[in-house]
């Protein structure tokens, strides 16, 4: 006993073999100790979530092993730390990850079975953390799991909100949102750190004044003061030591009471000051809603940037080298626009708070950050009217200005008698009401800028940000997204992931190019019967998981046709709908018509407030009840809505698809990820030329893909020319028939107003020009339901996608930022024993 206190003490963290050990004895031991000692539960009483917390503890203890390790290793060296900042990370459950991570799912199962319990059934009783919206918050989670397994030096820092993105339930065809409580039942993956919380200032006015030395100084006087509370997260690379961290902030009131105002008796003014302060983490806020009441969305961004930045600054004051080095240490990469304050708080902390001389701040500023574009959407790009900036950030409004003058006056020099030019790039848009530009604020203070498809990148150059290529075409570049095969392929797809091993063993889990070894087996029949076989599993898979939920049943021979994401009318969930309409009318018309079967398969949350998404989602559900329930019709289509996507459910889905439908209009969608974890696991894909679906095919090849639609040049010359929706549908009959048949009122139960706001955008503006592409996208769906009969050649195709696709892994990605803007490179973690 005192040798084991003493070499504990020694090794400066305690080895405990019920705590590290990684059999199946010390697991089955840990779960029994926690089960105990951490949640107090007998042991005949003990339900499935007491084992899911039993066991998350226990994978906790080995992740936190490595985890200290880690930062012992980081801070025995000069090395550079990349900081992802992000106002979402939609990291998903964490116990199946962390035990592939660890290797011990074979070990931890054999212990629960020996306690009575099946794993699989203790997984799905993680509440996942669902801290983002979509795409982007998943490709974040994606890049942190890539960085530890890279074992790159990283902190992924953002907000833990109390409520992620709501839970969606369905009734009577309608979304329904349900707040996300995800915290009720304990979070056994976070560790809080009050002994490092940061202050964070709001509101209030600023006063000049002069310091000791005589310089002109401003102070910034709050009108009150926030507490910033770290939860760490332990990130644990796939089979490797390196566990990086998380860093999630949640906003505490400074004092639990403001003792002065209880003092004087008003004893609910101090309580309130304490409401307001806490419900600044309280919920994520959807996108796509329009801009009102969001200030409380500016001060969430300001609030965890100004926590993230204020740690850098310590853990740099705690290794004592110069400030001007703080760009060698950190590189602070911006997800969007959301983190953008950053670039003005940078400043304020380096030369309001430690007195650097604003030429010195601004270089080191413009040497720190790193600026990510996610969207070509005029309506998604961040601008904050003027006079809600100026009473919450006063100090920071006027930082802004001061950067704006001076880079106006280079842009006046690079660009003599242009001020339509000045106007345009301007941090402050001056047309109508005043507004602050975040986008320009992160391009102005960074030296690397990019999109996240090459597409995407190319539009940015000549569109949204042409002005800020034309000034430095040197700061920008193309990172194409990925995603990581651990999950979407290892996890949620074990049986393709065991027949892929069997032949290429397992490297090609950390190492996705490897699967372009299995090619040449497409030619191989007993390996297409293997292949048809797993993926014949995952629809039946599916099919439960749906049929529980829906109630509708898919028969999993039929063709799986799918599209999930989240709802928008860019993304077009309504041109697919317009195809099964069409369909349907085609089997009414003709009941003997020859028609391969097909499931079509829908999921995605809409925004709360966004009305015709909602719609779009009642749609859905009006064309599923008619479809299904007509036996003319149902025994070759059917139709189903898996309601609340999440990781968890999107885990299901992907592994199952064999059509995978990626549809948007051209040049909206900036990348898309789901399009790749489709492909990854061997769906073939429907699509435009639209973000990466572009890259995406050439990696396939052509004759592997099934293209439609107007490119992006052409949607802008259509646009152009004059684009008349109307003389589409009077000159196809069929989407006339489709249109009618909804106008009608067949898929609202006679409801003829329900769909009309849909129609009317469709047939008068038609946005995104779902007429213009209908009659293509129909003779493209001809050839996949063509493709379809010849099963030996899907198959064929199948796994040529999965073989080429090793490019889209996050890996890949993360790897180009590290060296190409980052200058972040691996450091490798031992673990002491
Ligand atoms: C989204 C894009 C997707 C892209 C993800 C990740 C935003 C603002 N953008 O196309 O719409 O795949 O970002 O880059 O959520």
């Amino acid at each position: 006993m005192e040798s084991r206190i003493a070499s504990a003490v020694n090794s400066r963290y305690a080895a405990d073999p019920v705590r590290t050990g990684l059999g199946v004895e010390p697991l089955k031991r840990a779960v029994l100790d926690n089960l105990t000692f951490h949640l107090g539960r007998m042991l005949r009483q003990a339900k499935p979530h007491d084992y899911y917390l039993a066991l998350a503890y226990a994978v906790r203890d080995r992740l936190l092993q490595r985890w200290m390790q880690t930062h012992e290793t980081y801070a025995n060296h000069s090395i550079k730390v990349a900081c992802y900042l992000s106002a979402e990370f939609m990291v998903g459950p964490h116990l199946g990850s962390n035990l592939l991570s660890l290797g011990i799912e074979d070990a931890a199962r054999e212990a629960l079975a020996e306690l009575g319990q099946d794993l699989d059934l203790i997984l799905d009783e993680e509440e996942e953390p669902g801290l983002g919206n979509g795409g982007l918050g998943r490709l974040a989670a994606c890049y942190l799991e890539s960085l530890a397994t890279l074992e790159m030096p990283s902190v992924g820092y953002g907000i833990r909100y109390e409520f992620g993105i709501f839970d969606q339930e369905i009734r009577d065809g309608w979304q329904a949102e349900i707040t996300d409580k995800w915290l009720r039942h304990g979070n056994p993956w976070e560790i809080v750190r009050p002994d490092i919380a940061c202050a964070v200032k709001v509101g209030g006015h600023t006063e000049g004044f002069h310091d000791g030395d005589g310089r002109y100084r401003v102070r910034w006087v709050p009108g009150h003061v926030v507490l910033g509370i770290p939860y760490d997260t332990p990130i644990l690379g796939y089979e490797i030591n390196t566990c990086n961290t998380m860093r999630l902030w949640s906003a505490q009131a400074c004092e639990s009471f403001d003792f002065q105002a209880f003092n004087v008796g008003d004893y609910y003014r101090a309580v309130d000051a304490k409401v307001i302060s806490e419900t600044l983490t309280k919920v994520l806020y959807p996108n796509d809603e329009p801009a009102v009441g969001k200030k409380l969305r500016l001060m969430q961004q300001y609030f965890f940037v100004s926590c993230s930045l204020q740690d850098m600054l310590r853990v740099h004051g705690l290794i004592g080298v110069p400030l001007e080095r703080f760009p060698e240490k950190f590189a602070v990469q911006l997800n969007d626009t959301h983190p953008s304050i950053a670039i003005a708080e940078l400043m304020r902390l380096l030369v309001d708070e430690r007195g650097v001389i604003w030429e010195k701040a601004w270089e080191i500023t413009q040497r720190t950050f790193g600026y990510t574009n996610h969207t070509l959407l005029p309506e998604a790009l961040e601008t904050w009217p003027l006079p809600l900036f100026q009473s919450m950030l006063p100090r920071h409004l006027e930082i802004i200005y001061e950067i704006n003058r001076r880079f106006l006056e280079e842009v006046r020099l690079r660009f003599p008698a242009d001020e339509a030019r000045v106007a345009r790039v301007s941090l402050i848009d001056e047309a109508n009401e005043k507004r602050v530009r975040m986008a320009h604020l992160a391009c102005v203070g960074s030296h690397a800028i990019n999109g996240v498809a090459r597409l995407h990148t190319e539009l940015l150059q000549k569109s949204v940000l042409a002005d800020f290529y034309a000034l430095w075409p040197e700061r920008f570049s193309n990172k194409t997204n990925g995603v990581t095969p651990r999950r979407f392929v290892r996890l949620a797809n074990p049986g393709l992931s065991t027949l892929i091993s069997s032949h290429l063993g397992e490297s090609w889990i950390r190492d996705l190019e490897q699967l372009k070894a299995v090619e040449p087996l497409a030619e191989d029949d007993d390996f297409r019967r293997r292949w048809r076989q797993v993926k014949l599993e995952n629809k039946r898979r599916l099919a439960k998981q749906i049929y529980d939920r829906t109630g509708v049943e898919l028969p999993p021979e039929w063709l799986f046709d799918v599209q999930v994401k989240r709802i928008h009318e860019y993304k077009r969930q309504h041109l697919n709908l317009l195809h099964i309409i069409t369909l349907y009318a085609r089997l009414k018309n003709k009941p003997t018509l020859e028609f391969p079967p097909r499931a079509f398969i829908f999921a995605g949350k809409a925004a709360p407030g966004y009305d015709r998404a909602k719609r779009i989602i009642r749609l859905v559900h009006g064309v599923a009840e008619v479809v299904n329930g007509d036996p003319d019709v149902n025994r070759r289509l059917r139709v189903a809505f898996f309601p609340d996507f999440n990781v968890k459910n999107a885990q299901y889905i992907y592994p199952a698809a064999d059509l995978s439908e990626q549809i948007s209009t051209a040049g909206k969608e900036a990348s898309g990820t789901g399009n790749m974890k489709f492909a990854l696991n061997g769906a073939l894909t429907i699509g435009t030329l639209d973000g990466a679906n572009v890259e995406i095919r050439d990696a396939v090849g052509a004759e592997n893909f099934f293209l439609f639609g107007q490119n992006a040049d052409e949607v802008a010359q259509l646009r152009r020319a004059g684009y008349r929706p109307w003389e589409y549908v009077e000159d196809n009959p069929e989407l006339a028939e489709a249109l009618t048949l909804i106008r009608d009122g067949l898929f609202s139960r006679g409801d003829r107003e329900m769909f009309r706001p849909l129609l009317d955008d469709i047939m008068i503006r038609d946005e995104y020009l779902l007429c213009a592409d209908y009659a293509d996208y129909l003779q493209s769906q001809e050839t996949v339901s063509n493709a379809w009969r010849d099963t030996e050649n899907w198959t064929r195709v199948s796994i040529l996608n999965t073989a080429r696709m090793g490019r889209f892994s996050s890996d890949r990605a993360i790897r180009e930022y590290c060296k190409e803007i980052w200058g972040v490179r691996p450091v490798r973690v031992h673990l002491e024993e």
